[in-house]
This record gives structure tokens, C-alpha cells and sequence, in this order.
């Protein structure tokens, strides 16, 4: 048996969801709500209380990346690596791009979207959700998320390093069709909830100079693997992040031309 920890909302869930879909795996999909991370019951398959947490027939395992290749190994179904060690390793170097951006995108969502619901908070719950995240490193950059906003380092060095990964994506997308060549791999999975996101947070002013993504980005939602993730269950923060994005982005749009 197949099972998913994720939420509707998370990128890496997503990511691993796509994955799935891309297979068409059955699986037993456990959408949980953010809080329930935290729970001693959901540490214990995961200490670092994030999603996605994979089980397959008991065994456990963590990391998105490692997630998404362990689905392409173990099922049958469209092969989502190419055949060759050369294509491999230029996958592996897009999921590792993926995994780097991440924390980028956690700031980017974090202080245009999540902080201002953070900040009503009472100092108290405040702190209880800052001392709450097991990562040290994790729980150091939230603090300054909550605490200086787009004044944060943190924010600046993760617009240029989110330019920067789009920059990387249109060089390989004004060669090929998909990110490794002309098959869709992991590593357009593994890209594209980070793009969604972008769009998420009405920051799609950043593919202007990116035509190439754009036409990557049309062509995966036309995927049904999209249909499938995004369709019955769209991202329930979805509205917040518009209505933050359009506040956020002229504060961004500045950071980018500076
Ligand atoms: N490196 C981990 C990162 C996992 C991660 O940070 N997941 C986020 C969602 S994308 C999460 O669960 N955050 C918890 C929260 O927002 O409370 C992976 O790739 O699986």
C-alpha cells in the first residue's frame, strides 16, 4: 500500500503528487491540515514536521526529491528519468535546484502572505509557533520573516534567487521542449510547484523576461497530471496569496530592478 502525507497548499506535496498522477499510482492519499505536523502522533513518521511523508507498504521516506525518484523506481508506468547517466545527473541537478529554491519560495510565501496573520497573534502563540519548528535553521529564518518582513535579508536574496532559477529555467527551455531535453521528467515536476506558487503570489510579472517558462508553464497545466492535483482540490490559501501578491508586488517589482 501507497500513502501521502501532504496538504493541499504544500509545494513539496505537490511535487510528490504530480509525481504520482505522472505514474498513475493508486494511493492512499492523507491530506492533513497544517497543525497536525506538529502532533507527537505525525512527528513520529516525521520529526521534522513537514510534508510530504511517503509510507509504501510500511516503509517510510522523506524528502521530496527522494520521494519523487523512489515513485519513479518503484512503479510502473512513463519512465520520468531518461535512459542515459548524463540525462540522470542533469535531472538530479534540477531537483537539487528545486530543493535550494525552496526555502526562497517558504520566504517569499511567508512574508508576503503568512506574516500577517502571524503578526495578530499574541506574543505568546507567536513564539509557540516560532519555537515549534524542529529546524534550527528554519526557525531562525521564520523568526526574521515575522520579525523584519520585506525589510528581512532573507527577502531580498530569495527575489534574486527565485529570478535567478528562472533565468537558469529559460536558458534550458530555449533549447528543448521539457527542462532535460524533449521528455517531461522529474525535473519539470520538481520545478513546477515553484512556478505555481509565483503565479500563486501574482509575481508572474518575474517570467516577463522568461518567454520560454511561460510556454513551459502553459504546457504543464495542460498536462492532465495537473488536472488531477490542482482541479478537485485547488490550494484553499489560494485567495490569500492573490490578495497579498497584488499588495506585495510593487515592493518586489522594485527589488528586481535595483
Ligand atoms: N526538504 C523538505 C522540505 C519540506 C517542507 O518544508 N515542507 C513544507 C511544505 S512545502 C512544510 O511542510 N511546511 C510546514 C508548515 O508550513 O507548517 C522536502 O523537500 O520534503
Amino acid at each position: 500500500m501507497l500513502e501521502l502525507y501532504h496538504f493541499h497548499g504544500a509545494t513539496c506535496g505537490l511535487k510528490s503528487r504530480l509525481a504520482i498522477a505522472e505514474k498513475g499510482v493508486e494511493f492512499v492519499d492523507h491530506a492533513v491540515e497544517r497543525g497536525y505536523l506538529r502532533s507527537p502522533e505525525y512527528r513520529k513518521i516525521n520529526p521534522n514536521a513537514v510534508v510530504p511523508t511517503l509510507i509504501h507498504d510500511g516503509d517510510t521516506i522523506l524528502e521530496s526529491s527522494c520521494i519523487i525518484n523512489y515513485i519513479d523506481d518503484a512503479f510502473d508506468g512513463p519512465a520520468l528519468k531518461p535512459d542515459n547517466p548524463l540525462g540522470v545527473a542533469k535531472v538530479w541537478w534540477w531537483m537539487k535546484r528545486a530543493d535550494e529554491c525552496l526555502p526562497m519560495i517558504g520566504t517569499l510565501t511567508y512574508t508576503v502572505s503568512m506574516r500577517p496573520k502571524l503578526l495578530k497573534l499574541s506574543p505568546t502563540e507567536r513564539e509557540e509557533h516560532i519555537e515549534g519548528i524542529p529546524i534550527a535553521a528554519t526557525r531562525a529564518r521564520r523568526r526574521r520573516i515575522i520579525e523584519d518582513g520585506f525589510e528581512s535579508s532573507d527577502f531580498g536574496q530569495s527575489i534574486e534567487g527565485l529570478q535567478k532559477m528562472l533565468n537558469d529555467m529559460e536558458q534550458a527551455l530555449q533549447k528543448n521542449e521539457w527542462l532535460v531535453g524533449d521528455d517531461y521528467t522529474l525535473a519539470d515536476i520538481a520545478m513546477t510547484p515553484l512556478v505555481e506558487r509565483l503565479h500563486e503570489l501574482q509575481c508572474g510579472g518575474m517570467l516577463e523576461t522568461c518567454p520560454a517558462v511561460a510556454d513551459w508553464y502553459e504546457r504543464i497545466q495542460a498536462r492532465p497530471s495537473y488536472e488531477t492535483c490542482l482541479g478537485p482540490t485547488p490550494n484553499p490559501e489560494a485567495a490569500q496569496h492573490k490578495e497579498a501578491g497584488l499588495k506585495a508586488w510593487p515592493e518586489i517589482k522594485e527589488l528586481l530592478s535595483a
